[in-house]
């Protein structure tokens, strides 16, 4: 007896909950059988109908193109997201933005070669003086900005541009609006805004990433609102960590493997000085090196028996 598969497309996955969409475009729930397959949003996914439970089930998840991995709570590496194509990393005026947050999601998208795109949502509130001035840092590095409002609906069109085609993940911090702009995106889901504000009042949420079709084609993913992002940094690039200006000017310093914290005849540190990096970006850099160094060597030494 043959039983005929099929590849289907994560929609969202929260432990050993997931939804799937088939070859018929509808989105239904599968169970993955057997345990750490590591399904995440995103993923290509070959699947069999249990006719006689009248489920769906998972094999195996396809080899993907890309991953965006995280730091897990163990100091291991996880993937968050599949197959992206383009990052959405989306800041806001409010709430007040911790931009480290940004750095962090840019850096790592970098890394995977994932193409990311800063969106400063909320365009219709007044950009702070050390908003704008952070801006400029990142305008310096190179980084192409989107200035779009959910609420006034104003940029939504260089937005929907931006994500033709692509699987493209909306990430960042809570409340930027990111929820919001998936809505607008995608006007025929019921997408809920403003549900990790309550969540952060303190109850469980089993809020997790969605991925939607786009109307004029591709994908996009709305993503819970994170507090920090850690990526996992043995898959950043190790010369700069995924900062693009780093890994620009990095090809002037002396030693080839410069860390560019206290070296002699570092052109990064040059670089800062002379005011081809931003010296907030700096600083993020060199916060997420002092996370490499507590996590990375104490892990190598150490590792965890019995966890
Ligand atoms: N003023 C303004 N508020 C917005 C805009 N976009 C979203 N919001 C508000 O910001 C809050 C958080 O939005 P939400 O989409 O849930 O953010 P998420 O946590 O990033 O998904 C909600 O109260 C939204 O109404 C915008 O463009 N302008
Ligand atoms: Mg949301
Ligand atoms: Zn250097």
């Amino acid at each position: 007896m043959s039983v005929a598969t099929f590849e289907a497309r994560v929609t969202g996955a929260f432990g050993r909950q997931v939804r799937v969409r088939g070859p018929d475009g509808a989105e239904q729930p599968a169970r993955p059988l057997g345990r750490g397959l590591g399904i995440v949003c995103g993923d290509t996914v070959r699947c069999r109908r249990d006719e006689r439970h009248g489920e769906v089930h998972v094999l195996e998840v396809l080899p993907r193109r890309t991953a965006l991995y995280r730091t897990n709570g163990r100091g291991g590496c996880e993937a968050v997201l599949a197959n992206l194509t383009r990052l959405l990393v989306v800041i806001a005026p409010l709430p007040v933005p911790d931009l480290f947050v940004a750095d962090r999601y840019l850096a790592a998208a970098e890394s995977a070669h994932i193409a990311p795109l800063l969106v400063l949502n909320k365009a219709d509130l007044e950009v702070a003086a050390p908003l704008g001035d952070a801006l400029s840092g990142y305008a310096l590095a190179g980084y192409q900005r989107l200035e779009v409002s959910a609420a006034s609906g104003a940029g939504l069109e260089s937005l929907r541009a931006a994500c033709r085609g692509h699987t493209a993940a909306l990430v960042g911090q809570s409340g930027v609006g990111k929820s919001s702009l998936a809505a607008q995106l995608i006007p025929a889901e019921r997408i809920e805004i403003g549900a990790l504000a309550r969540a952060e009042e303190g109850r469980h949420t089993t809020t997790a990433s969605r991925l939607f079709e786009l109307p004029g084609g591709g994908a996009l993913i709305d993503s819970p609102g994170v507090r920090d992002f850690a990526p996992a940094l043995e898959r950043l690039e190790p010369r700069s960590l995924g900062f693009v200006e780093v890994e620009r000017l990095s090809g002037g310093c002396r030693f080839l493997d410069c860390q560019h914290l206290r070296e002699p005849d570092c052109a990064v540190r040059a670089g800062v000085e002379h005011g081809s990096m931003h010296p907030r970006r700096y600083e993020s850099y060199r916060r997420l090196r002092r996370l490499q160094h507590t996590l990375g060597p104490a892990h190598e030494r150490a590792p965890r028996r019995g966890s």
